[in-house]
């Protein structure tokens, strides 16, 4: 899971590197253990800044000033498997043809096959384990074959449907190709979300953006955005400034992943018409009618059974309050968090993410002490933080210990970007309910239904009905009274379902095990390299002291 940015100002004079610096800090949660940005200016040169770390300290101002340009893509990578110890920040860059960078969202499920591509049929090299450089080079290729000095839209669309057929899996991309424009796509079953917003300006001239939350456009002024539709392009020519809008392969499904309204996007974030936070309102509400009526089944009152409702910060806050404005229970801050600490989530390493509870979190003992509480979280992973949490809760003096997840039992590998763990990792891995609750240390655990999961993403009709809230909203991604280029040639389709294969094991791609077993083996060498055991030539040579040494610009020189 990444979060990725492409941007196209009107005014050529205008550097774009600050804007994609200011919307990289809008997506940081989406991935915190790289940053990167390319931007292309005058001459069609490319200016890079890319690192280990957060936004903010890969990109510094000292840095910015080197990037110039109108357009540019940047990149916040979140590590997938077997990918943060052995690839590099992205966007990625190829020279040939015409000179190509690309940021990438998402995980391709055949990479083997793709990889035995590069090499037999196109012959070219693939330097790290990232898909996304495979992505860029088979796009590389495609445009390659047209064999002319200069390509236009039709050209790089059809490029984009030979890309399309050759890969499998969830993706969400923006390149940019030198001196021309920006690309934007997205996977034929809109696993990944990608949005194009457009800001008009004051000499009636409009700027375009790519991102793949909708908060960033809305934050940055774009009044009118939209989704990428599953299997569209779009291209964003400099010259023109008119996008132009493909569906370079047939829609498979319109199935964007769920773990997005679960816990990846920004609340304030709407992503394919669904609302993430209200998402997280009705799943607070349906969770607590679960919890009543499972209480009930054994002949108990809820009200008499729990004290007070607490959740595990941050995600979960928002189901936590409507759960237990649902429940009329009490609702706690028991758990203050240090703001100052990452997330563990994000965290690849097993022995980090258990020490990293207590540094993260901090249990009140007015709260506990002597009650029986109902925690609420978004999701229960591998286990370890529940248990961590549980036990935090106990020695503040809880009684009992409820523990309630918003997403249904995790029992399976998610394969579309978002490295939960590998499946026999995953705590509810072969385990039942009450299997888990004694692995946790709880007295009882409590999960949503996947059917009242589902039913709580739906498309948030309110806000297009309600005017007022219209008018507060300048953006409505499915508003037909907006005149603009980006809705008028087609309304974007409803969605019809989710990629909930993390729950069920089937994944709207079809049977992934090849893939499963790929992303083992690459968790395996990680964690090799991690340990030293192994070096893997220039990738672990490139990686010394990253942070320290940020490659700060291909073209050093400062006369442009
Ligand atoms: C783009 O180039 C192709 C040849 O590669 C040509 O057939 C087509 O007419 C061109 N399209 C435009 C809009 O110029
Ligand atoms: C971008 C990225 O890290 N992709 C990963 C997708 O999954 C494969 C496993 O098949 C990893 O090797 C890649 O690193």
């Amino acid at each position: 899971m990444c979060g990725i940015i492409g941007l196209v100002c009107s005014d050529p004079s205008v550097n774009c590197a600050s804007e994609l610096f200011d919307g990289s800090l809008f997506l940081q949660h989406r991935g915190q253990d790289a940053a990167g940005m390319v931007t292309c200016g005058r001459g069609g040169r490319f200016y890079q800044c890319k690192g280990n770390g957060m936004a903010r300290d890969v990109f510094t101002e000292q840095r910015m000033v080197g990037l110039v340009g109108n357009m540019g893509i940047a990149h916040l990578r979140y590590p997938t498997a077997g990918s943060s110890a052995t690839s590099e920040a992205q966007p990625f860059y190829v020279n040939s043809p015409f000179g190509i960078t690309l940021s990438h969202n998402g995980n391709l499920t055949n990479g083997e096959e793709l990889k035995k591509y590069m090499d037999e049929v196109v012959h070219r090299h693939i330097n790290t384990d990232s898909d996304s450089e495979l992505l860029l080079n088979l796009f590389a290729a495609e445009l390659a074959t047209y064999d002319k000095s200069r390509v236009n839209n039709s050209d790089i669309f059809k490029a984009l449907a030979g890309v399309f057929q050759k890969i499998r899996g969830g993706y969400a991309c923006v390149a940019m190709l030198a001196g021309y424009g920006i690309i934007g796509f997205r996977d034929p079953h809109g696993i990944r979300p990608l949005l194009i917003g457009e800001r008009l300006k004051n000499d009636g001239s409009k700027d375009y953006m790519l991102a793949s939350e909708s908060v960033v456009l809305k934050a940055h002024g774009f009044q009118v955005y939209r989704d990428i539709l599953p299997g569209e392009a779009v291209i964003i020519p400099k010259a023109t400034m008119q996008p132009e809008f493909k569906q370079v392969h047939p829609m498979k499904s319109y199935t964007p992943d769920i773990f997005e309204y679960v816990y990846f996007a920004r609340p304030d974030s709407v992503l394919d018409g669904i609302s993430v936070y209200r998402s997280r309102l009705d799943m607070g509400v349906k969770l607590a009618e679960n919890v009543r009526s499972a209480f009930k089944a054994d002949g108990k009152d809820v009200l008499k059974e729990v004290d007070v409702v607490i959740p595990v910060p941050d995600t979960s806050r928002h189901s936590a309050l409507e759960c237990a404005v649902s429940l009329s229970i009490p609702y706690r801050e028991g758990f203050m968090k240090n703001r100052y600490v990452g997330r563990t989530f994000i965290m690849p390493d097993q022995k980090q993410r258990q020490s990293s509870v207590r540094r993260k979190l901090n249990a009140m003992a007015s709260e506990f002490y002597g009650k029986s509480v109902l925690l609420v979280d978004d999701s229960i992973v591998r286990g370890t933080t529940s248990k961590e949490i549980v036990n935090m809760a106990r020695e503040a003096g809880a009684k009992k210990v409820y523990f309630a997840s918003c997403a249904p039992v995790i029992r399976h590998n998610h394969v579309y970007g978002i490295d939960l763990a590998d499946e026999t990792a995953l705590v509810g891995f072969g385990r039942d309910e009450n299997e888990i609750a004694k692995e946790i240390g709880a007295d009882r655990v409590f999960y949503q239904t996947l059917e009242d999961l589902k039913a709580c993403c739906k498309l948030d009709e309110q806000i297009k009905t309600n005017e007022l809230e219209l008018a507060l909203t300048p953006v409505v991604s499915r508003d037909e009274t907006i005149n603009s280029q980006l809705l008028s040639y087609k309304l974007p389709p409803k969605i019809d379902g989710f990629e909930v294969g993390v729950f069920t094991g089937k994944y709207v791609t079809g049977d992934e095990s090849e893939y499963l077993v790929a992303a083992e083996k690459a968790r395996a060498l990680n964690a090799q390299l991690k340990s030293g055991k192994l070096v893997r030539g220039m990738e672990s040579l490139d990686l010394v002291d990253v942070k320290a040494a940020v490659e700060i610009s291909m073209f050093n020189s400062g006369d442009y």
